[in-house]
């Protein structure tokens, strides 16, 4: 399964995903295939409307203290509900679908997440740090939200500004 990055300003990245209903084998091979995608492109989230799937799908793989991400810390997390949120944290926030722009965004310090796993099984996971912060990245990008949609306006224009003159960098290199 050939999957490719969806990136900004793609208007796909604004679609609201859908819930899952089926817990079948295409939705496994989807996440089987998302897992390598992300590790290969160097993402520790990946929200399955990032690989042009609008549904309501993303996995994490948080790295440990040595910056390692073992396979068996893969969280994989379907139709997400955020139950519970508290407190204030503010992190230098980067996007696979937003390359090589890095900003600070305030997020909830703790979260109570309810979510189903690849079975169809219901599950609840109290979160805090980066765990936290990413799932709320992630969250976001399942209602067409990214991260830049939360910086001000001033730190907006300037990312539009310097993005844009990127994208055209890139273009004259091909
Ligand atoms: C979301 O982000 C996130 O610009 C996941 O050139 C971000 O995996 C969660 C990436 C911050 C928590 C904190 C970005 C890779 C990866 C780039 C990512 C790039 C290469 C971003
Ligand atoms: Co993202």
């Amino acid at each position: 399964m050939q999957l490719t990055i969806v990136e900004y300003p793609d208007k796909r990245l604004k679609n609201k995903s859908k819930e899952i209903k089926n817990f079948d084998a295409e939705l496994h091979k989807l996440l089987d295939a998302m897992h390598p995608f992300m590790i290969e492109t160097n993402g520790i989230g990946l929200a399955a409307i990032q690989v042009n799937y609008p549904i309501r799908a993303l996995i994490l793989n948080i790295p440990n203290e040595d910056g390692e991400q073992p396979p068996e810390n893969l969280l994989e997390v379907i139709n997400p509900v955020i139950t519970a949120k508290s407190g204030e944290t503010s992190y230098q926030e980067g996007c696979l679908s937003v390359p090589k722009f890095y900003e600070d965004v305030t997020r909830y310090e703790k979260i109570t997440l309810h979510y189903q796993d690849r079975y169809g099984n219901t599950k609840t996971l109290e979160a805090d740090d980066l765990l936290a912060i990413a799932l709320q990245h992630e969250i976001d990008h399942l209602e067409g939200i990214l991260f830049i949609d939360h910086l001000s306006y001033s730190r907006r224009k300037k990312f539009e500004k310097e993005y844009k003159r990127m994208l055209k960098e890139r273009k004259q290199k091909k």
